[in-house]
Order: structure tokens, then C-alpha cells, then sequence
């Protein structure tokens, strides 16, 4: 924890080398703010997640300080991968899970999107 109770961003976080190109992905799409590729560990048909290209663990940090046009170009990118995907018209889940009680286990922010197939009712 840092002086202000936020976690410090850690460089070494696996998404982070992703957006290095120190590992590699498969990658669905990707514009100057964002990232989005494969689950390695897929939990639906289709499962992609989407990566903003900074350096924040969680929603609130993201949305606290990355520039609006980031903001903006994140989530123009989650809906279009969406829809290139063939999910608009079906449906479609996107999911973030925020710090431990929510079991992020990656600590760079990231949306999850599911598709493909009927998804359950979501419980807690
Ligand atoms: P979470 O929301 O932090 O729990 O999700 C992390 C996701 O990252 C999870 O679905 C993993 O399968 C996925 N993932 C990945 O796609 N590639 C990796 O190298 C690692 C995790 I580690």
C-alpha cells in the first residue's frame, strides 16, 4: 500500500508484459488506448478481455486518471469487439472483478467480455 492506501501499480503484472510484447496474446483487437485478446482459460464460447494501455489496477483508478479520450476509447473498444464477434445481436456479458473480495487476479485493470452461448443469471 502507498501513503494514500492505493496499491502501487506493479510493472511485472502479466498483463503489463503483454502490453510490453514480452508475452504474447491473441490478439482479438487493439487501437492506441486498448488491448483486447483471448482468455487463456476460457469460461464461455467467446472470452475476450480488454486492456487499457496504462498503468491502473482498478475501474476507479482508471476512470480517476486516465485522459477522457482513453476513457472513451476503451469502451469504444469493448463494444466493438463485441460486435465484430457477432455478439450484439445475441448478447453478451462484460464483467470487471475489483480487488480481492471480487478475486482479481490480475492487477491491471481489464473487462471481461462473455458471449456465445446462454450465460446463467449472475449471483454473487
Ligand atoms: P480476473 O478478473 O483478474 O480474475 O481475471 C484474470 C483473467 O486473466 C482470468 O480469466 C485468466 O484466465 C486470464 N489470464 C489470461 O488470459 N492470460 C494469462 O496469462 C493469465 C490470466 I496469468
Amino acid at each position: 500500500m502507498s501513503v494514500t492506501g492505493k496499491p502501487p501499480y506493479d510493472d511485472a503484472n502479466i498483463f503489463a508484459r503483454i502490453l510490453r510484447g514480452e508475452i504474447p496474446c491473441k490478439t482479438v483487437a487493439e487501437d492506441a488506448h486498448a488491448l483486447a485478446f483471448h482468455d487463456i482459460a476460457p469460461q464461455a464460447p467467446l472470452h475476450v478481455l480488454v486492456i487499457p494501455k496504462g498503468r491502473w489496477v482498478s475501474a476507479a483508478d482508471f476512470h480517476a486518471e486516465a485522459p477522457a479520450e482513453a476513457i472513451a476509447g476503451f469502451w469504444r473498444l469493448v463494444t466493438m469487439v463485441a460486435r465484430d464477434l457477432g455478439l450484439e445481436e445475441s448478447g453478451y456479458r462484460i464483467l470487471s472483478n475489483m480487488g480481492a473480495d471480487a478475486g482479481q487476479e490480475v492487477p491491471h485493470f481489464h473487462v471481461h467480455i462473455f458471449g456465445g452461448r446462454r450465460l446463467g443469471r449472475m449471483v454473487p
